[in-house]
């Protein structure tokens, strides 16, 4: 028999007034189990009533001078100083453009949770300085910083919390000082220059690497041993970066934007492209994020937020639109799709553009992860209503129900077992005075150099395991005094990340440059589509190993790899490389240290 239940589940548009319902419905849904230890906590959240957030990003305080904002103190005047490659950068690096910001790690009050509830919710968040040098209010997600290739920046960055703090803007290519190294921290009362020079690794001919020009990066809280309980209160943020390609891109008309008006100036106010960050959190029922601080195996939350706002309802036009989705959890997993089951246009991994996109009715997406997305609301009647969908079980912190294989599966065949959605778009008519973006699977987008086997000058194995009660590396934890791998500057070293702790998911995250995937020892498999060329986190299924490439360019000095499920990497499962003049097969003592 037909039921109604099945009829919506089929797909079928089914009208109620004048709103078209496309695909599962709230009735559909599966509800996120949430642990014991957390009883008596928040559990019926209405949807739909929070509207998305969508952050404005600052502007510069200033460009060339130093702002007033900065109180007279030079850059690098200030407690923790500058990366010394802001006094010595070379010609071609542009300082004379150098932006400036001031930024403060701040508590603060949000709203989460919808209005109906009443409640508001305690935060740790990121706060933008006024050109005075006063800060506004505390936000999380954080201030959305624009990035454009060529074009260095300076953010001063002020602690007003009592814990001690790192900022790693993850994606990026940066200075060891300036990485967000989870021993370079921010005290409390003190600050920090942040210097993202945002200039790309130098091929071997020296010219510039374009096919390395980051798209989508997050920053979020790094500090050594609190970086789950700090992201967890809210601690991220997310950055655009962009260069002419995908300017020029904009300008064909190709991506989703303004054609015509889309220069660096009117990338701000790009209404077509936007981060979509998934996290997930339990509250406690005063409205306080509740979060236990004993757990060191995950943190899986009953609620789901999107850019900080609980189920979420976004108004789209009847056209494309970029979405940047970002796996903002520390612990959850999740398998995205569209309620109809209709295709989306895949377009990048992580930081980076793909060559070509690549259709899907679903991807995965773990903690630190993120993906890039097309979808065309084109194919919808104003008035229709569509979900975003999370279609994975995941009831414990060792990893979701499944395999790695099934997660990223660009298909998905039959009706999920599990159907929990997230936000709701109500499509409304599209601006007739802007055409449709273009883009399509053909659609020429960032081109790929791989790295070929035969400049391999090191390999080197990590095994992610579990070890009394911790996270380990090869049998070892995080020491800020080792450096357990030393890459030679400008050599690439195939790494071989194995995962055999049973039954555990371990999502790898590889600072300072993007690596590629080039076999999966345990299925003999290449990498699939979505993995084969760029990214800057590998997720490592249970019992697994992946053997990746990279090349080490640019910077000197240490830089982090860990786990990105942060209560992981909390304990201790995070290892530093630190890139040297000459190479080393073996772990030696940390030479720059960057407090
Ligand atoms: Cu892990």
């Amino acid at each position: 028999m037909q039921t109604r239940r099945n009829l919506l589940k089929s797909g079928a548009g089914v009208a109620a007034g004048s709103v078209f319902h496309i695909g599962s419905t709230a009735h559909a849904d599966s509800p996120l189990k949430v642990d014991s230890q957390f009883e008596g906590s928040i559990q019926n959240v209405p949807r739909w009533e929070n509207v998305l957030p969508v952050p404005s990003p600052p502007r510069p305080l200033s460009v060339q001078q130093i702002p007033p904002a900065y109180g007279g103190k030079a850059v690098g005047n200030v407690f923790h100083g500058v990366a010394p490659e802001y006094l010595t950068a070379p010609a071609d690096w542009n300082m004379q453009n150098t932006q400036f910001y001031a930024m403060a790690a701040k508590a603060g009050e949000a709203r989460i949770l919808p209005p109906s509830m009443g409640l508001t919710t305690p935060i740790w968040g990121y706060a933008i300085a006024r050109p005075d040098g006063t800060f506004g209010p505390a936000i999380s997600p954080g201030p959305q910083f624009r990035f454009k290739g060529g074009t260095p920046v300076v953010v001063r960055t002020t602690n007003q919390l009592p814990e001690e703090i790192s900022t790693h803007l993850h994606g990026g290519h940066w200075p060891s000082h300036s990485d967000g190294h989870a021993s370079f921290l921010v005290l409390p009362g003190e600050s920090r220059d942040y210097f993202y020079p945002n200039v790309l690794p130098r091929r071997k001919d020296g010219s510039f690497d374009f096919t390395e020009s980051p798209s989508s990066m997050w920053y979020h809280d790094h500090a050594a041993d609190l970086t789950a309980s700090h992201v967890a209160r809210g601690m991220a943020g997310t950055t655009v970066g962009f260069d002419s390609l995908e300017l020029d891109l904009i300008k064909r008309n190709v991506l989703p934007g303004i054609p015509g008006q889309s220069d660096e100036n009117t990338i701000y106010n790009n209404p077509y492209d936007l981060f979509l960050a998934l996290g997930d959190k339990v509250f406690h029922p005063s409205g306080a994020i509740w979060y236990d601080t004993n757990n060191n195996n995950g943190y899986l939350g009953n609620v789901e937020t999107i850019n900080g706002a609980a189920y979420p309802r976004f108004t789209v036009e009847a056209r494309k639109y970029r979405f940047r989705f970002l796996g903002a959890s520390t612990a959850r997993h999740r398998r995205i799709r569209l309620s109809d089951n209709s295709q989306m246009l895949r377009i990048g991994n992580d930081a980076w553009l793909f060559p070509k996109g690549q259709t899907v009715q679903a991807f995965g997406i773990s903690p630190g992860k993120r993906v890039d997305v097309i979808i065309d609301f084109s194919r919808y009647k104003p008035g229709t209503q569509v979900f975003l969908e999370n279609i994975l079980e995941q009831t414990n912190e060792r990893g979701p129900e499944g395999s790695l294989e099934q997660i990223e599966r660009p298909d998905v065949a039959g009706t999920p077992a599990f159907i929990h959605q997230l936000l709701r778009f109500d499509v409304v008519a599209a601006n007739p005075a802007i055409p449709n973006a273009s883009i399509n699977a053909q659609s020429e987008l960032r081109p790929h150099e791989p790295l070929a086997a035969s400049e391999v000058e090191i390999r080197r194995s990590f095994r992610f395991e579990r070890k009394n009660g911790h996270w380990a590396i090869n049998g070892m934890f995080y020491d800020e005094r080792i450096a357990n791998a030393v890459p030679r500057l400008g050599s690439v070293e195939e790494w071989t990340l194995e995962n055999s702790s049973g039954g555990w998911w371990h999502p790898i995250h590889i600072h300072l440059e993007s690596h590629q995937q080039v076999v999966n020892l345990t299925t003999g498999a290449r990498p699939l589509y979505q993995n084969s060329f760029k990214q800057d986190v590998t997720m490592l299924g249970p019992n697994s190993a992946i053997v990746i490439r990279m090349r080490f360019r640019t910077f000197l000095g240490p830089f982090m790899f860990h786990c990105h499920n942060n209560e992981h990497e909390d304990v201790e499962m995070m290892f530093q490389f630190e890139v040297a003049e000459s190479g080393s097969r073996r772990a030696l003592p940390v030479s720059r240290f960057f407090a």
